[in-house]
C-alpha cells in the first residue's frame, strides 16, 4: 500500500526508527518518568528484544536514553521480555522482567535488576545481580514457554507478593511470588486468579479508590477495590475486572461472577499489553499501552517503523464501582493550539457539517451531543449482548439508523471517499432502556490495499435519558483514540489514509439516524509536536 511519512505520528510515544511492543516498568523517580519499552534495535520487525528507555517530565515531551537492559546474563541472554518496576521502602527501584535463557526454544525465567546509581536520577545503568539471578524458574510442572511478565510487586502482611502471568491446559493465570527480602522469592500454592481464556500475557494487578474517588493508590496501598487486568494471548486485548482482595489468602474475587467472561476492556481497538504505575507526584495513576500498526509487515519495513504507545490515562474507579473511567492525562493539553469551537449546531438526518479554520490531521476533539428525542431507538437484538464489535460490523457508519449513527468524521478527504468514522448508536432494550454502542469505523479510511481495517466496538454504560453524551478524539496522522462519556468506553484504531493526509485531512459531524442531533459544543484544537526521542 501507499507508504507515506505523513503517516508516523506526531505525538504519541515512539522511537526515531524500528519495532516496539509493551510498555515497560513505568516510574516516577526523583522527579522524572521513566518509561522502558520492548524494542528491536535491529529493525522495524519483532525480534533481538531489548528494553529502550525513555525520560519525561510530563509524559508527554520524551528524552531517550541508551537501552537500559539487554542481553547480558546466562538467564537473558536470548531476550529481555516484559517486566515491571517496585519502589522499595528506601526508595531504590528494583526491576523485575521476564528472561529468555535458551535458544532453541523460548524457555521463560524471572529476573531482577538495580539501578548501579541510585543517585542518577536518570536510571541509566542497571545491575543483575548474579548471586540471585534467575529469581524465578518454571518448576513444578509450569509450562516454561509461557511464563512470564512480572508485575510491581506490592508488601502486605511482613512479604512482598507479585505476580507472573502464565496458563495451565487453556487456564490463563496470575502465580503469586512472595518475598521477605525483595531478594529471594518463593512461589505460592495458588495463583491470585484463573479463568479459561488462554494464556495471561502482561498481568496487572492494583488498588483502587471508592467509587468516582480520582485519586491513585500506591500499589501496596489498601484500596476500596482492586483491578486485575490480563492481555489475552489469543485475542490480543486487554480485559480487567474490579473486585476485592483477601491478603491473607492472596486470592482476588472479581466483584460480578460472570466477570471473567463479561470481558471490561480498557480499549475496545488497538491497546494491548499494557500496564499502570502510581504517579506520587500527581496521586493519579497513569496506564500506559501498546498500539500495533494495521498495516502489512513489507509497509513497516518501508517505512522503517512500527508500533506506538497510546496517550498515557489517568484510570479510576467510576462512580458506579463497576468498571474504571479513562482520560488523557492533563499534560497532553499543553500541546493543544488556538481553539476552533462550534456550538448549538444541529445536524439533521443524513446531513453532514465540516469543522473549518484548523487543519485536523494532528489534533485534539471534545464533542458535547445532545439527541432531540430517543423514540426512533431501534430495538436492540440480544444476539449481539456481548458482541459489539459484531454489531459493529454488521450496523457501520453508512448503515442508517434511528438514533444514530452520529458521530465525527475523522482523517476524512474533501470528496469522503475516504473517512474514519467514530461514532454513537442508540438501541432499545426489551424493557424500553436505551442501550449505547460506541464504534470506530475505518472500513473507509484507506483506498489503499493491504490494511487490516477491522471495526471496532464497545457498548457505552452511561445514562442517555437526557440525550447527552460527549465524545473526545485524539487525532495524530495514523492514529484515532476516542473516549466516549468522559471515558467509560474507549477505542483506539490505527488508520493510514491515501488522500486524507497532511493539510488534506478534513473533519466532519455526521448523523446517518432519523433523529436530530445538535453538537451543543464541539472544540478542536490543532496539536503541536512535543520532544519525542529526539526524531
Ligand atoms: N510481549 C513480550 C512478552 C509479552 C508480550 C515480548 C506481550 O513478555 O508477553 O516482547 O505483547
Amino acid at each position: 500500500s501507499i507508504v507515506s511519512p505523513l503517516h508516523r505520528t506526531g505525538y504519541h510515544f515512539q522511537p526515531p526508527r524500528n519495532w516496539i511492543n509493551d510498555p515497560n516498568a513505568p516510574m516516577y523517580y526523583k522527579g522524572w518518568y521513566h518509561l522502558f519499552y520492548q524494542y528491536n534495535p535491529k529493525g522495524a520487525v519483532w525480534g533481538n528484544i531489548v528494553w529502550a528507555h525513555s525520560v519525561s517530565r510530563d509524559l508527554i515531551n520524551w528524552i531517550a536514553l541508551e537501552p537500559a537492559i539487554y542481553p547480558s546474563i546466562p538467564s537473558d541472554q536470548y531476550g529481555c521480555w516484559s517486566g515491571s518496576a517496585t519502589l522499595l521502602p528506601d526508595g531504590t527501584p528494583a526491576i523485575t522482567y521476564t528472561g529468555i535463557s535458551r535458544s532453541d526454544i523460548n524457555y521463560q525465567v524471572q529476573n531482577i535488576a538495580f539501578p548501579k546509581n541510585k543517585s542518577d536520577p536518570l536510571l541509566r545503568e542497571w545491575v543483575k545481580p548474579a548471586e540471585l539471578n534467575p529469581i524465578a524458574v518454571p518448576e513444578g510442572g509450569i509450562n516454561a514457554t509461557q511464563f512470564r511478565d512480572p508485575t510491581t510487586a506490592w508488601y502486605a502482611d511482613g512479604h512482598w507478593r507479585m505476580l507472573v502471568g502464565g496458563v495451565r491446559g487453556t487456564r490463563g493465570l496470575a502465580f503469586v511470588y512472595r518475598s521477605r527480602d525483595f531478594r529471594r522469592w518463593a512461589r505460592a500454592k495458588h495463583p491470585l486468579h484463573s479463568a479459561l481464556t488462554g494464556m495471561w500475557e502482561c498481568p496487572d494487578f492494583f488498588p483502587v479508590s471508592g467509587s468516582g474517588q480520582e485519586n491513585g493508590l500506591d500499589t501496596s496501598e489498601s484500596g476500596a477495590k482492586y483491578v486485575l487486568k490480563n492481555s489475552l494471548d489469543l485475542t490480543r486485548y486487554d480485559y480487567y475486572t474490579v473486585g476485592s482482595y483477601d491478603k491473607r489468602k492472596d486470592r482476588y474475587v472479581p466483584d460480578d461472577p460472570a466477570g471473567d467472561e463479561r470481558r471490561l476492556r480498557y480499549d475496545y481497538g488497538n491497546f494491548y499489553a499494557s500496564k499502570t504505575f502510581y504517579d506520587p507526584a500527581k496521586r493519579r495513576r497513569v496506564l500506559l499501552g501498546w498500539a500495533n500498526e494495521s498495516d502489512s509487515v513489507p509497509d513497516d519495513k518501508a517505512k522503517g517503523w512500527a508500533g506506538i504507545h497510546a496517550i498515557p490515562r489517568k484510570i479510576w474507579l467510576d462512580p458506579s464501582g463497576k468498571q474504571l473511567l479513562q482520560w488523557p492525562v492533563e499534560e497532553v493539553e499543553k500541546l493543544r493550539g488556538k481553539p476552533v469551537s462550534v456550538a448549538g449546531k444541529v445536524v439533521r438526518p443524513g446531513e453532514h457539517v465540516e469543522v473549518t479554520g484548523l487543519a485536523t490531521y494532528q489534533a485534539d476533539v471534545e464533542v458535547s451531543f445532545e439527541v432531540s428525542s430517543l423514540e426512533k431507538a431501534e430495538p436492540f437484538d440480544p444476539a449481539y449482548a456481548n458482541d459489539a464489535q459484531k454489531l459493529c460490523g454488521v450496523k457501520g457508519a453508512d448503515a442508517k439508523g434511528g438514533v444514530g449513527p452520529f458521530g465525527l468524521w475523522v482523517l476524512a478527504s474533501a470528496d469522503l471517499q475516504e473517512k474514519t468514522a467514530v461514532f454513537f448508536r442508540v438501541f432499545k432494550d426489551g424493557y424500553g432502556k436505551p442501550k449505547v454502542l460506541m464504534c470506530t469505523d475505518p472500513t473507509k479510511s484507506s483506498l489503499s490495499p493491504d490494511l487490516y481495517k477491522p471495526t471496532f466496538a464497545g457498548f457505552v454504560d452511561t445514562d442517555i435519558s437526557s440525550g447527552k453524551i460527549t465524545l473526545r478524539s485524539l487525532i495524530d496522522r495514523s492514529v484515532v483514540e476516542s473516549f466516549g462519556a468522559g471515558g467509560r468506553t474507549c477505542i483506539l484504531s490505527r488508520v493510514y489514509p491515501s488522500i486524507a493526509i497532511g493539510k488534506d485531512a478534513h473533519l466532519y459531524v455526521f448523523n446517518n439516524g432519523e433523529a436530530d442531533v445538535k453538537v451543543s459544543h464541539l472544540t478542536a484544537w490543532e496539536m503541536k509536536k512535543p520532544l519525542m526521542n529526539g526524531a
